[in-house]
């Protein structure tokens, strides 16, 4: 039987190098976890097919370089992102300090109809390693209007929650713009550029993950030949 879905909603994760946004990826769409850092050079991406409250919608989540020399690369993509996962690590006080540049960035360079998640990863660390407290990841949530979790990629921690509660959001968003995308999408891998910007984004990206985008189409391809 054909995989089906009735909407792609794009999602960006964000946040310093390091913070776990490659991990919280894998974990989420192949349920896998590395103890192995591989930096991610320029941004990458995978799919999932969920289950939304009884309606199938496929994530299109973009894993970003946290590093500084990809910074250019990486924000031309937040303009077509309808959810982002703004990450830090919560032993690292430098990746909770430097949110207040994410945000910012988003600001500038997102949609302004962008909806956020917060999550603070590595919350599995023992105490003694922990730099930031949960309540300052609640404040700054707050602050900002972003629901929040403390995530653990390692032990597989609120990471379907935060992802659910991005999807519930964008979905409310659409809903509060009247928009009925949810209808329209079905079933379709590309967008012309300028429908939506993904197709733009495709084809800026197959020179940096061809075998990412191959994969993708071809187990697209067999999901709708079943
Ligand atoms: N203890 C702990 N370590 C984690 C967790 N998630 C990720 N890590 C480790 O953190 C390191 C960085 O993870 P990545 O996912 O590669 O980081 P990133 O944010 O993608 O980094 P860039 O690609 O450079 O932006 C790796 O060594 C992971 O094993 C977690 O939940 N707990
Ligand atoms: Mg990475």
């Amino acid at each position: 039987m054909a995989l089906d879905f009735v909407a792609t909603y794009k999602v960006l994760v964000l946040g310093d190098s390091n913070v776990g946004k490659t991990c919280i990826v894998h974990r989420y769409c192949d349920e896998k976890y590395y103890d192995t850092y591989i930096s991610t050079i320029g941004i990458d991406f995978k799919q999932k097919l969920i289950n939304l409250d009884g309606v199938p919608i496929k994530l299109q989540i973009w894993d970003t370089a946290g590093q500084e020399r990809f910074r250019t690369l990486t924000t031309a993509y937040y303009r077509g992102a309808m959810g982002i996962l703004l990450m830090y690590d919560v032993t690292s006080l430098e990746s909770y300090n430097n949110l207040s540049y994410w945000l910012r960035n988003i600001q500038e360079n997102a949609s302004p109809d962008v909806v956020k998640v917060l999550a603070g990863n590595k919350c599995e660390c023992p105490p003694n390693q922990r730099m930031v407290d949960k309540e300052r990841g609640e404040k700054i949530a707050e602050n900002f209007d972003m629901p929040f979790f403390e995530v653990s990629c390692k032990q597989d921690i609120n990471i379907e929650e935060a992802f659910l509660t991005l999807a519930r959001k964008i979905r409310e968003q659409r809903e509060h713009r009247g928009e009925n995308f949810d209808t329209e999408d079905k079933g379709q891998e590309k967008k012309s550029p300028g429908s939506n910007g993904l197709g733009a984004f495709t084809l800026e990206w197959s020179y940096f993950a061809q075998d990412t985008i191959d994969d993708v189409y071809s187990k697209s391809k067999q999901a709708t030949s079943e």
